[in-house]
């Protein structure tokens, strides 16, 4: 707990003390990210029936969270660009009038942290004190999105030394929205299904979250200030935030290059991440480390080449599929002080999901309490249920993760689910294009949640449902970002799930990607040969490593084949394609006209 008495900074006190009367808690307490506080509150949840000590012989400083079945995943719909004009959020955001916005909000935040304590939470997303970190303060009526934030991001007093007396932050408002009138209201996972909005102001760089305590919807350094407010950011102060994890590769001559990746989700981006190279290559010296899963900031160094840093401090993954054979990197960074929730919990107090073991054990207790066998026929952990993981578990965390600067960036990886058309991987002739191949970015869909399953769905640079503006302008921005720099990353496309006529992926995948990534980083360096094609530079056979690996030529060059129709392909919302930078339409001319010949 930090004394509130000892906080200098005039705004933050003024925005608490505002925050507090409009909500009414029954306290407020700021929080210090200390593994004391973390234990008190995990206690009072358990001792509330919110929380399961998990067995700490298995797994200790683990805790379980079952939520409300309302409240599983983030919703989209409910969630706002409020900026002055539509125009500016564009025409892939939900879009509110910022004074009708707070007006609405205003009406549901009044009194609803009634019964409840106020966390205030300062945070840091990257290094406290970098040169590409910024501060949050989260206000949550939530002890749950307490103990997450102090793993996702870096909660500490020195935030606030940091901060001082004049120092910018952004002001996270979030309430789970279901006050205690009477002790029924005092529910293990509250939350407020019908009201729930989640928004984005930003000219004011402000979030005010409402009636969701679940992931992206709760833990606002995250999707919210790491994406959508500092997009803005970037746009504004000549920076990028990205949608994108980043990995480092030391080669056999011990020269290490990073590389950034943006793929939609269930790519297995964290996978992507963690990935262990094949013996071989390990053999001959090739390791690769993670800076980071999910998102990547990045900023021009003072040698002109781009700089990137991961603002959080934690994975937040998707457990459902994470085994020891997907990843077992993911697997023992949740072996300690992990959140997990909405997963399956074992007799013995361990933790089980779909895909973690090849046989489900005979008896679990399921993500919504019930008992549960593998004749019951439903999931026993939710798809979308989650590991919150603290980044410093991770056995090939990057030695330079932690760097203030950012690491150099040498390459950058975009892909999706592509089944048909388009090779494992071609690389871009220049940023433009790379740009392009971005804007045009698409994965098929994997769950019939939202849509056909097997449909192809535009996602460019996977920044979809995290632009904080207008997606035309955001990849406007983009482009920009790729003069003046001294050495310019080439962006490489993949897809690691073609399929062939029988249905069947025609590559392995997982550490195989390790070939292709070798290849990326050689071409960085100058060393790798490649052909050039209509759709950009390509590796023949003879340019993989294939040392340890079956994967005859015929196949081979099957999978590097494209179709100029699937390539050529317009996934844009035509609204957004419209009000696309020009640069990028002339790199589209210039495709067709490649390919035409
Ligand atoms: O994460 C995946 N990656 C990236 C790994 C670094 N997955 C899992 C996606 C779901 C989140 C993959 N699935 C990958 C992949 O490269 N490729 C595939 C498709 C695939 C699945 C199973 C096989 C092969 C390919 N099995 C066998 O070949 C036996
Ligand atoms: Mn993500």
């Amino acid at each position: 707990m930090i004394d509130p008495k000892t906080v200098k900074n005039k705004a933050l006190v003024e925005w608490v003390d505002k925050v507090a009367k409009l909500t009414t808690p029954t306290n407020v307490v700021w929080c210090d990210g200390s593994q004391e506080e973390a234990n008190e509150l995990y206690e009072a949840m358990i001792a509330k029936k919110a929380c399961i000590k998990l067995n700490q012989q298995k797994r200790p400083g683990c805790y379980y969270f079952r939520s409300d079945p309302r409240d599983v995943a983030r919703v989209e719909s409910r969630t706002f660009i409020c900026s002055k004009t539509q125009q500016e959020a564009g025409p892939t955001n939900n879009w509110m009038d910022p004074k009708e916005m707070k007006e609405k909000l205003m009406g549901l935040f009044k009194g609803c942290m009634k019964g409840r304590t106020m966390y205030v939470i300062p945070f840091s997303m990257g290094p406290i004190g970098g040169p590409i970190s910024q501060i949050g303060v989260e206000i949550t009526d939530s002890p749950y999105v307490v103990v997450s934030m102090r793993i996702m991001a870096r909660v500490s007093p020195k935030v606030l030394d940091v901060l001082g007396e004049n120092g910018k932050f952004i002001p996270c408002l979030h309430s789970v929205g279901k006050p205690i009138n009477s002790p029924e209201d005092d529910v293990a996972w509250p939350c407020n299904p019908e009201n729930t909005y989640i928004t984005h102001f930003p000219e004011t760089r402000e979030i005010i979250s409402f009636g969701s305590g679940y992931g992206g919807n709760a833990l606002l350094g995250k999707k919210c200030f790491s994406l959508r407010i500092a997009s803005v950011m970037g746009r504004d102060e000549g920076w990028m935030a990205e949608h994108m994890l980043i990995l480092g590769v030391r080669d056999p001559k011990g020269r290490k290059s990073y590389v950034t990746g943006a793929f939609p989700s269930a790519c297995g981006k964290t996978n992507f991440a963690m990935l262990i190279a094949p013996k071989e290559l390990q053999d001959k010296g090739w390791k690769i480390t993670c800076v980071g899963d999910d998102i990547a900031w990045i900023k021009p160094g003072p040698d002109g080449r781009l700089y990137a840093i991961n603002p959080e401090n934690g994975f937040f993954g998707v457990a459902p599929g994470t085994s020891m054979k997907t990843n077992p990197n993911a697997m023992l960074s949740c072996s300690k002080n992990t959140i997990f929730t909405n997963v399956a919990l074992t007799d013995d107090g361990d933790v089980w999901w779909e895909g973690m073991t090849k046989e489900p054990p005979a008896h679990l207790i399921d993500w919504h309490g019930n008992d549960w066998t593998p004749e019951s026929g439903t999931p026993a952990a939710h798809p979308n249920s989650r590991f919150a993981a603290p980044i410093v578990n991770c056995p090939c965390l990057d030695e330079n993760a932690e760097k203030l600067e950012g690491v150099p960036i040498s390459a950058i990886v975009i892909g999706g689910r592509r089944p048909k058309g388009i090779p494992l991987v071609y690389e871009s002739f220049n940023w433009t294009h790379g740009v392009y191949l971005g804007a045009m970015m698409g994965s098929e869909r994997t769950a019939a949640a939202e849509g056909k399953q097997g449909e192809l769905r535009s996602d460019p640079m996977a920044m979809l449902p995290f632009a904080g503006y207008n997606m035309a302008h955001y990849l406007g921005h983009l482009v920009k970002m790729g003069k003046g720099l001294s050495q310019t990353p080439r962006f490489y496309h993949v897809n690691w799930f073609r399929r062939d006529a029988e249905g069947n992926f025609m590559w392995p995948g997982f550490g195989a990607n390790a070939r292709v990534l070798a290849w990326i980083v050689n071409r960085q360096n100058g060393e790798a040969k490649a052909k050039e094609t209509a759709i950009g530079f390509v590796p023949e056979y003879d340019d993989l490593d294939w040392d340890g690996m079956d994967y005859s030529k015929d196949t081979f060059n099957e999978l590097m084949s494209y179709d100029a129709e699937t390539v050529s392909a317009q996934p844009l919302k035509e609204e957004l394609y419209e009000q696309l930078p020009h640069a990028l339409k002339i790199e589209r001319e210039a495709l067709l006209e490649r390919l035409s010949k």
